[in-house]
């Protein structure tokens, strides 16, 4: 008999696979009457696989008494009720690690993009525009900018590294001042606003974070500031965002995240000097496999009553 799995959503297609292949998997997101659904396997459910789309709130968990581990598929739990987690005692697992590098080069990538204007060089050449001209010059990363890095945990120290390599000063925002660090540390991301000329915004999403990047923040990072989001698009106060950039307060933004994607407001993407990506940090072949292993592996882990490999701390 193979234990039962409940998803909160679809999975990365070879994931799911495999956790179909082990489980007797129930799939909420299908089900006509999603309450009628729970309560007809709350008494078989001790363990939820969710995805960054498709979290799991703590009404949920409430209809589940036999829940003991929630396996996430993503760094991110922000669509998880962590506290509710916390409360009912369950175990909560995510997939650090495997995707820091990728992610990291995406926050690059959108900083270069961004600055370079990369997506209207692209469009300069097809369009046929260089056939008259060259196209107008661009702002540098080499005229001794600061990144200032909002959130330097593991992604934030793996951009800090890959800024450091391009020849940018480095400067950090976070909750602590993290001994060992010899960056510039700000409490406060107005005061790193107000140093730097580029603000990459890389700290976790959820309530105590939403809106950090304000428009005052904007605004005093300034004409010639760009900003960088690989984070989650609920830390920007986007309609500020918006605003700043039409009226040339806020220079250029290089966005991966969005604050309710996949839906993207109209008037940012008619704005000229944003360069957008469809949420693709992580989304690589081996990045995604690996984070799927992990998936698989703490659920496995959690069946065969072995420590969780990769608890969420
Ligand atoms: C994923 C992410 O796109 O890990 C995260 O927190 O945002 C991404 O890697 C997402 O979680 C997929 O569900």
């Amino acid at each position: 008999m193979k234990p039962d799995l409940l998803l909160m959503g679809p999975m990365f297609p070879p994931t799911q696979k495999v956790l179909e292949a082990s489980y007797t998997v129930h799939k909420v997101w299908e089900a006509p009457d999603r309450d009628a659904f729970l309560a007809s396997v709350a008494d078989r459910i001790t363990a939820v696989a969710s995805t960054g789309g498709k979290g799991i709130d703590d009404a949920t968990m409430g209809k589940l008494p036999k829940l003991k581990v929630i396996s996430h598929f993503g760094v991110g739990v922000d669509s998880v009720d962590v506290d509710a987690v916390r409360r009912r005692g369950l175990a909560l697992t995510n997939t650090p690690d495997v995707l820091t590098e990728d992610v990291a080069d995406v926050a690059l990538m959108l900083m270069l993009a961004a600055i370079r204007r990369v997506p209207q060089g692209d469009r300069y050449v097809r369009e046929g525009k260089w056939l008259k001209g060259p196209m107008p010059l661009t702002r540098s990363l080499q005229d001794g900018k600061t990144v200032g890095i909002i959130g330097l945990g593991r992604i934030g120290k793996a951009i800090a590294k890959r800024c450091e390599a391009f020849n940018l000063k480095v400067a950090y925002q976070g909750r602590n001042k993290q001994a060992g660090v010899s960056y510039p540390y700000y409490a406060d991301p107005l005061a790193l606003a107000k140093d730097v000329d580029i603000i990459v915004v890389a700290a976790p999403g959820g309530a105590e974070t939403r809106g950090m990047v304000s428009r005052a923040v904007m605004e005093a990072l300034g004409p010639d500031g760009t900003i960088v989001n690989i984070a989650r698009g609920s830390l920007i106060d986007e309609a500020a965002m918006i605003e700043c950039l039409r009226d040339g307060k806020l220079g250029a933004a290089g966005l991966d995240v969005f604050d309710k994607e996949p839906a993207v407001p109209e008037a940012l993407l008619a704005l000229d000097n944003v360069v957008v990506q469809p949420h693709v940090g992580s989304a690589t072949h081996p990045t995604r496999t690996a984070m799927g292993q992990l998936v698989i592996d703490n659920l496995a882990a959690h069946f065969a009553g072995k420590p969780l490999v990769t608890p969420h701390q």
